[in-house]
């Protein structure tokens, strides 16, 4: 890998924002493809991110300083992204469930998502299970990823699940769950199609879903 790709993945871990716009500017002034920015720079970092916040080795706030500086990376990059940099990128569609405020832990859900390099639809919280339907039909996601924090709210994922099969649009997506009272046991129970405790195992699982649905 270039030196100063090598440098955008270990400055955007560390959360500096400057240097990461600097350093991205400086990799395409050196002709580097922006694909290859994004691919082997800014993704490259946030995936030690995942990887060092699952081992717990990094925190939600440092986790919140890297996504911010990726962020930072990717205003420059994304209007100079070719339209198969952006093709090539899966959609998840995320929200907390009806009932439920909660959404610091879906935002970082969604933040290490985009630093995994899908195209991340936040459509909020307290979503009633229409609103998942109605975004099926509108973005036609890879996946839906629904986060509730409450255990009087997650039976609202079986609802949801179950509008979405009403609806006839469950089979078009992968639906996968989370949040603190949210288990393996209780996402194959209702149906989801995957479970991760934390942002990074989402953002493996959500890769791992793909792959298959791609396969
Ligand atoms: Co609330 N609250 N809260 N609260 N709150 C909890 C969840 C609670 C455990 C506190 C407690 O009693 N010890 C408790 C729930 C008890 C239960 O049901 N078992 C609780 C309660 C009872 C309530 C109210 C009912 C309180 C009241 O009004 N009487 C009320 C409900 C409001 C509502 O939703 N209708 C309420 C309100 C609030 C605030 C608004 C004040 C605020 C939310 C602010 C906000 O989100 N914008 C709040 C907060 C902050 C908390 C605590 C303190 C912190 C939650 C948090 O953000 N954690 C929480 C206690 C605690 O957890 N220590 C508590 C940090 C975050 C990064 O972690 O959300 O777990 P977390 O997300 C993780 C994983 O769970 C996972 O990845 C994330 C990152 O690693 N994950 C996913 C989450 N979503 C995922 C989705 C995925 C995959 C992984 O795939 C799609």
């Amino acid at each position: 890998m270039s030196g100063v790709l090598e440098q955008i993945a270990g400055v955007l871990y560390e959360g500096d924002d400057e240097s990461v716009c600097t350093l991205v500017q400086k990799a395409l002034n050196e002709g580097i493809k922006p694909g290859q920015v994004l691919r082997n720079g800014l993704l490259a970092g946030m995936d030690q991110v995942g990887v060092d916040f699952r081992a717990g080795d990094l925190f939600v706030p440092e986790v919140l300083i890297s996504a911010r500086a990726m962020h930072a990376g990717m205003d420059i990059l994304r209007p100079l992204l070719s339209q198969s940099d952006l093709a090539s990128s899966n959609k998840i569609v995320i929200g907390t469930v009806q009932g439920d405020l909660h959404d610091i832990g879906k935002n970082l859900v969604g933040m290490m998502l985009e630093g995994g390099g899908f195209e991340v639809i936040d459509i909020g919280i307290d979503l009633p299970p229409e609103k998942f339907v109605d975004a099926i039909k509108t973005e036609h996601p890879d996946i839906v990823g629904m986060s509730a924090m409450l255990t009087t709210t997650m039976q609202n994922m079986k609802h949801t699940i179950d509008a979405l099969e009403n609806a006839g649009v469950r089979e078009e997506v992968r639906v996968i769950v989370g949040g603190a009272p949210v288990t393996k046991e209780y996402a194959d129970e209702i149906g989801a199609d995957g479970y991760a405790p934390d942002a990074g195992s989402a953002v493996e699982l959500a890769r791992s879903l793909v792959k298959q649905k791609d396969g």
